[in-house]
């Protein structure tokens, strides 16, 4: 089954929104693999965003992403890294459709709330820069043979 890395941002943290967040996946039908409340040392913020190392706001998001506590999971389930991405809603909140995350919480690119991965290739690369394998939960949900 797929699984992606999720991370409710220092902004979504400070505003009370960790629950929220986890029950509209909760609520969806993915099963939580990992979590965990954590300040985010620099250079493990460089190699996250490493992508974006020449934009011009890679500092600006480094120093916000180390800002205070983000709480970091990994899900799993059917395309949940698809579908994670939808229910977050477009980068910037302007463009978030209602009922997004990002829609319905965020006011500004630079604070929107939540991070998730991509595409295959980097929802691998960033479980494994977050989480050890011993992090990683192996079990079932009995609930999954009504959700499947
Ligand atoms: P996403 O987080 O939707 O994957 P991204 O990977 O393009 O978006 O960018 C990573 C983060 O960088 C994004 O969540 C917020 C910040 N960011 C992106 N574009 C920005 C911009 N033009 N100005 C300031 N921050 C930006
Ligand atoms: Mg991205």
């Amino acid at each position: 089954m797929e699984k992606t890395f999720l991370m409710v941002k220092p902004d979504g943290v400070q505003r009370g929104l960790i629950g929220e967040i986890i029950s509209r996946f909760e609520n969806k039908g993915y099963k939580l693999v990992s979590g965990k409340l954590m300040t985010v040392p620099r250079e493990l913020a460089e190699q996250h965003y490493a992508e974006h190392k020449e934009r011009p706001f890679f500092g600006e998001l480094v120093d916000f992403i180390t800002s205070g506590p983000v709480f970091a999971m990994i899900w799993e389930g059917e395309d949940v890294i698809t579908t994670a991405r939808q229910m977050m809603g477009k980068t910037k909140p302007s463009e978030a459709a209602p009922g997004t995350i990002r829609g319905d919480f965020g006011m500004t690119v630079g604070k929107n709330i939540i991070h998730g991965s991509d595409s295959p290739a980097s929802a691998e690369r960033e479980i494994s820069l977050w989480f050890n394998k011993e992090e990683q939960s192996v079990y079932e949900k009995t609930i999954d043979a009504w959700v499947y």
